[in-house]
């Protein structure tokens, strides 16, 4: 079996063709990673098969042996089905964790997304709550970049008006958005940023940038990202037609969270 036919990469390449449709990745716009077990890899790859060595500016030890599929630096979500081997790479992380071995893809030279220190410091942290965690997401949706400039950067503000705007939205993300400092992207200082937050929440706002989703599929991460982004869409549209005349109440917040079972995060509804 070849790479392109497993359901890991059938599933990436199908997100992000997705991704790119929606608008959340303009250009060389967005990233994605996702944890691979050893036996999906196996199964196509041998890991004793290096294509290249690609080296880390950060440690990445936690991750030893893990295997991940990337996007490319510098590629464009659009091109993914016409070029799935240069946008996509599958590489494991060395023992040492101060290196990537290229198993698969990023032909031409590519290399790894700029924002790898994002993504790996956040896997780390994930991990670290849920087993079962796979996959950062990064992208740039208009609403909720636009919301970073009109809206208040306060993440409990943010919050309640992202859970006002749609019923779904305290049931998808109970623990709400985090948002971190405007600091300069593809930088292990915002790696530190994201992945700190990571540690509550599976969504991070990048003021006047993009946004960042964890998940334990794609589906999750995407799901949290649209659900995220259509609550942004709806506060653009209620601001353009003159603002709030009522909304979901906090104490009718507090019965949904308790009729599915999710536990809001604290200090947002005042009952
Ligand atoms: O270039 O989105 O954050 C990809 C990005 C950087
Ligand atoms: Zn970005």
């Amino acid at each position: 079996m070849n790479v392109l036919n497993t359901k890991f990469a059938t599933e990436m390449v199908g997100t992000i063709a997705n991704m790119y449709r929606l608008g959340w990745n303009e250009r060389n716009g967005g990233n994605l990673t996702t944890l691979l077990t050893p036996s999906e890899v196996e199964e196509v790859l041998s890991p004793k098969q290096v294509l290249r060595e690609i080296p880390l500016n950060f440690d990445a030890k936690p991750l030893a042996q893990k295997f991940f599929m990337v996007t490319g630096s510098g590629k464009y979500f659009k091109n993914v089905e016409n070029a799935p081997t240069e946008v996509l790479g599958v590489v494991q992380v060395s023992e040492c964790g101060k290196k990537l071995n290229l198993l698969w893809g990023l032909e031409n030279g590519a290399v790894p997304t700029s924002e790898l220190p994002s993504h790996f410091m956040s896997h780390i942290v994930r991990l670290q709550q849920d087993e079962n965690h796979r996959i950062i997401m990064h992208c740039h949706p208009t609403n909720l970049i636009a919301m970073t400039f009109s809206h208040s950067l306060q993440e409990e503000e943010i919050t309640k008006t992202l859970w006002e705007m749609s019923t779904e939205c305290l049931v998808v993300f109970p623990e709400g958005v985090s948002v971190v400092p405007w600091i300069v992207p593809g930088t292990n200082e915002i790696g530190k940023a994201t992945s700190a937050k990571m540690a509550a929440a599976r969504l991070v706002i990048w003021p006047h940038h993009g946004i960042y989703a964890a998940g334990c599929s794609l589906d999750e991460a995407f799901g949290l990202i649209e659900t995220a982004e259509k609550a942004a869409t709806i506060y653009t549209a209620v601001c353009a037609q003159g603002g709030k005349k009522q909304t979901i109440t906090d104490s009718e917040l507090n019965d949904l969270g308790k009729a599915f079972g999710v536990v809001p995060r604290k200090g947002i509804l005042k009952i």
